[in-house]
């Protein structure tokens, strides 16, 4: 490893790191190569970067050709870390702000209306657990993109950033309308059997701003919307509700965290794994290897809220957050 990396390269690196998509580790890659030190100690790596990037540019054209055309749907975001939180909101919120604030992606921020024109994922950090962000063009009142509605389609949670300094009833109404006509909303209590309940995405609603907003600007807000969102109020500017907003993702996504070990070594605690609660220890065979979960034979478990450190557990323990598992295979 060459000497003297900056902490741009280290950032630039940590987006390549986390990149979901070969379009994203394409933009990181070309970060790292912008403000890597020029200089005889890094030439290699520059080699390598270089290398990388070639490979990567086929992948995308060859993946993507379609009887010749290259098709790439710029909206698909493909999912990746414990759960996709996709931001929604009009021009000049702050979308690209928390994005640039919590995560390595390294997006555009403005003073002026639709800065961002494709969707752009990032990974932020809840303690341990990678939650993916994804930062969208705005809506207004007339116009949406029109491939908007496939990156909400695939999100787990859907926040509606509203800015407390602007017409903050406005903002609401727009978003609510445009999620309500794709029904991705869970519907309100009248419509409760509504056929489109499985569509409706878990919603969050993120006020930013808070270092301007007009004192009492959230509750007037909170008071005169019928649905029952929750509610995060932040600032990008100050950081205020940073913490606590991922917290309210990786609650809201709902899963427990996983560290695997392997008998007779110590249990990975970098990376854990994340599975939806409820999850059982052959589910973690599966996640971790389909092939050589049909071969699964005993589990151990450590830090379980239910049995004792070291003890074998069934195929069916339900896994609890932070629980450290051991596999035997067969
Ligand atoms: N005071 C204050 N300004 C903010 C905050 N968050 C964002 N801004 C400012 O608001 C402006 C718009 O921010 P962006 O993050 O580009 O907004 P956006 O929603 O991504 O805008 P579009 O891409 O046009 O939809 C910029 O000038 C930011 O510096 C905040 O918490 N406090
Ligand atoms: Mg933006």
């Amino acid at each position: 490893m060459p000497a003297n990396l900056t902490p741009d390269y280290k950032k630039a690196e940590d987006w390549y790191r986390s990149a979901a998509t070969d379009e994203e580790k394409l933009s990181a890659l070309e970060e790292m190569l912008r403000v890597i030190p020029k200089h005889k100690g890094t030439e290699s790596l520059q080699a390598d970067i270089k290398r990388r990037m070639s490979k990567i540019k086929a992948a995308i054209e060859s993946g993507g050709k379609k009887g010749g055309v290259k098709h790439v749907d710029v909206f698909h975001i493909p999912r990746s870390g414990a759960g996709q939180i996709v931001l929604i909101g009009m021009p000049n919120t702050g979308k690209s702000s928390i994005l640039a604030e919590l995560t390595n992606a390294q997006v555009h921020v403005a003073d002026y209306p639709f800065t961002t024109e494709k969707p752009l994922p990032g990974m932020m950090k809840f303690e341990d657990v990678p939650i993916q962000l994804v930062d969208t063009p705005p809506i207004t009142a007339d116009f949406a993109p029109s491939g908007l509605v496939n990156t909400l389609r695939s999100a787990d949670i859907i926040a509606i950033i509203i800015d407390l300094s602007g017409d903050v009833l406005e903002q609401m109404e727009v978003c609510t309308t445009y999620l309500d006509s794709h029904k991705l909303l869970p519907p309100l209590d009248a419509q409760k059997d509504a056929e489109w309940v499985h569509l409706a995405r878990p919603t969050l609603v993120v006020a930013t701003k808070s270092d301007i907003a007009p004192a009492g600007t959230l509750d007037t807000l909170k008071d005169l919307t019928p649905r029952p969102f929750d509610y995060i109020e932040i600032s990008t500017k100050t950081a205020a509700g940073l913490d606590f907003f991922a917290r309210r993702c990786f609650e809201i996504l709902d899963v427990v965290r996983i560290y695997a070990k392997k008998p007779g070594k110590e249990p990975d605690m970098k990376e854990p794994f994340t599975l939806p609660r409820g999850a059982t220890v052959v589910d973690l065979a599966y996640h971790i290897h389909r092939q050589l979960a049909e071969n699964f034979k005993s589990a151990r478990a450590w830090h379980s809220a239910t049995v004792h450190d070291g003890q074998s557990v069934p195929r069916d323990h339900e896994l609890t957050d932070k629980e450290i598992i051991e596999l035997h295979f067969g």
